[in-house]
């Protein structure tokens, strides 16, 4: 009996060993399982509960499989004890069934509470101010910086399905999105900032993040949101602030000037072709 159970204790040992080198061992700047290089003030939050969550997961799992593999290997038939001692309602086993997942729920359920609170902070002061509309299927970018001395007007840029917009975002400055939406329900995902949030049809959606690091990244819609739902992309750009006003300062010179915000009236809805700029 003894030998049994320390033989089952080494087993969870190195099932959870296992679990924290395969945990640890992913990548050269820790471990990110699946997740891009952060670039974005709200990426530890994210990528902190999102270790959390797989170190529960290779846990509880573990433990399964180890009670899984453990149940029939110690109660397999022998000589003598055919049919082995039958049992039913063992209160403190159905108690720690019951409790423990709920336990489990609850702690998840807390951290992920707090991320959320910390993603959605919007208690710091912002540098600018970006209104986005998500509309079938592509996106247009407002740049709010009528009261910026450097550039003195709101500036747009509509996207198309054909032309892919750009959003360019200055360096470790704060910035605050306005999300909506004239038509259905999409959603404005950049992977490397670790955040994305809703645009709803009549329900205005704000958030504040501050670009990290220089680059090109991936921005595309994390709703299904119709037929060209996969085409819904576009490209940030973070740059320095003097080539993000350059950028601004470029559109305004184009005249794309004051707010876009492009309708979808009716029938026009269900029967937008494909191909026509929503300019
Ligand atoms: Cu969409």
């Amino acid at each position: 009996m003894s030998l049994n159970r320390s033989r089952f204790r080494r087993a969870m040992v190195a099932i959870a060993a296992g679990s924290l080198l395969i945990l640890s061992g992913c990548s050269g700047q820790g471990a990110r399982l699946g997740l891009l290089e952060p670039a974005s003030d709200r990426a530890p939050a994210m990528g902190n509960l999102w270790l959390g969550f797989w170190i529960a997961a290779f846990v509880v799992g573990g433990l399964t499989l180890a009670l899984i593999l453990y149940a029939p290997v110690r109660y397999r038939r022998r000589k003598g004890n055919a049919v082995p001692r039958q049992t039913k309602y063992n209160l403190p086993m159905e108690l720690l069934y019951t409790l423990v997942p709920l336990l489990i729920v609850a702690v998840l359920f807390f951290f992920t509470v707090r991320a959320q609170n910390e993603v959605l902070d919007q208690s710091e002061p912002v540098d600018h101010t970006i209104n986005v509309v998500g509309q079938k299927w592509s996106w247009t970018f407002n740049y709010m910086e009528q009261d910026n001395g450097e550039v003195g007007n709101v500036v747009h840029q509509v996207g198309t399905m054909s032309q892919i917009p750009d959003l360019y975002l200055p360096v470790d400055k704060t910035i605050r999105f306005n999300l909506e939406s004239p038509d259905v329900i999409h959603s404005f995902w950049i992977p490397a900032f670790y955040f994305k949030l809703d645009a709803i049809p009549g329900h205005p959606n704000s958030f504040d993040v501050t670009p990290t690091k220089l680059g090109t990244y991936d921005g595309k819609c994390a709703e299904l949101c119709g037929t060209y739902h996969a085409q819904m992309i576009f490209k940030v750009h973070v740059v320095t602030e003097q080539e993000y006003l350059a950028k601004l300062n470029e559109l305004a010179a184009n005249g794309q000037v004051g707010e876009k915000k492009p309708q979808v009236s009716g029938t026009a809805l269900a029967t937008q072709p494909a191909k026509e700029p929503h300019e």
